[in-house]
C-alpha cells in the first residue's frame, strides 16, 4: 500500500483549502475570497484499496505581523517537516518569480509537485509559460495546471501524488476523513461565514470559541463566542439592531446543519478581550 503526508503549501489565496476539499471530495476546510482565512493545519485523510494519503492544508505563508500570525507560520513549519511529498501551490495570475522566492526559501527536503491554480482564468500560453518557468527548477519534480474550482485535472494530480509516495501501513482507520473533532469544524464554519459578511479587518480581529455543544435525540444545542479585539468591533459585529450576527447565525446554522446531518440550535455571543491575537493565554485558550 503507497502511505505518505502530503501537504499543501503556498501563499494566502493559492486556493490551498480549495484543493484539499477537491481531492478529499468534501468540504472540510473553509474557502474565502479573503487572504489569511486558514489558520491551523487541517487533515483530509484519503483512504483507497491500494493507498492512504494524508493531506495537510496549512496557512498561507506571509511575514508574522503579531503572535497569531507566528503560531500560523509555525504550523507551517512543523508541516515542512514531516511531509513525504509537498504541494507547492501557486495563482497563475500571481507573480513567478515571487512565489520561486518562496518555495526556495522552504528548504524542502521532501520532493515537491508545483500546483499552478486558477489555470480556469488563463490562457493557453499563460500555463505553457508557468509550466516551464517551474519545471527547470531544482525543488520541482514536475508541475501541473489545475483548476481547484472547477475540480479541473484533480484525478491526474491525485495519480501523480501516489506515484511519489512510499509503500507503508495504514496510519488511520479506513473511514476516519479527519483527526479534529466536529467542535473544531463548527468554530470553521461559522468564521468562513465571518470572512463573508464583514468588510475589511473585522474577519482578521476574531475568533470563534465553540462554548457548548450538546447533542439531542432532535437537535444540537451549540452555544458559541465570537471573540473580537474592541468595543467597536464588538458594534460591527452585531449589526444595527442586530441584524449582522442575526443574518451571520442563519448562514452559519445552515451550513452546520448540512455538516452534521441534524437540526441545529445555534446561539452566538460577541465577547471583547483586547490583544488578544497577541497574548499566549487566549491564544491557548482559543487553540492556536
Ligand atoms: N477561478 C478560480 N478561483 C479559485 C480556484 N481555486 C480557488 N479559488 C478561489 O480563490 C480564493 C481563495 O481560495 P482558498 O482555497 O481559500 O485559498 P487558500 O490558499 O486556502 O487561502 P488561505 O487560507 O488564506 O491561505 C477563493 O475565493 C476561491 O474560490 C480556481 O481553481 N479557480
Ligand atoms: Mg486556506
Amino acid at each position: 500500500m503507497k502511505v505518505g503526508f502530503v501537504n499543501i503549501f503556498g501563499k494566502p489565496n493559492a486556493g490551498k483549502s480549495s484543493l484539499l476539499n477537491a481531492l478529499m471530495g468534501e468540504k472540510l476546510a473553509i474557502v474565502s475570497r479573503k487572504v489569511q482565512t486558514t489558520r491551523h493545519r487541517i487533515k483530509g485523510i484519503l483512504t483507497a484499496t491500494d493507498y492512504q494519503i494524508i493531506f495537510s492544508d496549512t496557512p498561507g505563508i506571509i511575514q508574522p505581523e503579531y503572535k497569531l500570525h507566528e503560531r500560523m507560520m509555525q504550523t507551517v513549519k512543523n508541516s515542512l517537516e514531516d511531509a513525504d511529498l509537498a504541494l507547492l501551490m501557486l495563482d497563475i495570475k500571481d507573480n513567478l518569480d515571487e512565489n520561486d522566492q518562496l518555495f526556495s526559501s522552504l528548504k524542502l527536503k521532501a520532493p515537491a509537485i508545483v500546483v499552478i491554480n486558477k489555470i480556469d482564468a488563463a490562457g493557453e500560453q499563460e500555463r505553457e509559460k508557468a509550466m516551464n518557468f517551474f519545471k527547470e527548477k531544482s525543488y520541482c519534480r514536475e508541475a501541473i495546471g489545475i483548476s481547484a474550482l472547477k475540480k479541473k485535472n484533480i484525478d491526474r494530480l491525485l495519480e501523480r501524488i501516489i506515484h511519489y509516495l512510499p509503500e507503508g501501513d495504514p496510519f488511520f482507520d479506513g473511514d476516519d476523513m479527519t483527526d479534529l473533532p466536529v467542535k473544531f469544524f463548527v468554530s470553521e464554519i461559522i468564521r468562513e461565514k465571518i470572512y463573508d459578511l464583514y468588510e475589511q479587518e473585522i474577519p482578521y480581529h476574531t475568533t470563534v470559541l465553540i462554548q457548548e455543544f450538546k447533542e439531542k435525540t432532535t437537535l444540537t444545542k451549540i452555544r458559541a463566542d465570537i471573540i473580537v479585539n474592541r468595543e467597536t468591533q464588538k458594534g460591527i459585529i452585531l449589526g444595527e439592531a442586530g441584524k449582522m450576527i442575526k443574518k451571520l447565525g442563519t448562514e452559519a446554522r445552515k451550513d452546520i446543519e448540512a455538516f452534521i446531518g441534524q437540526k441545529v440550535f445555534l446561539e452566538l455571543f460577541v465577547k471583547v478581550k483586547p490583544k488578544w491575537r497577541d497574548s499566549e493565554v487566549f491564544l491557548k485558550e482559543y487553540g492556536y
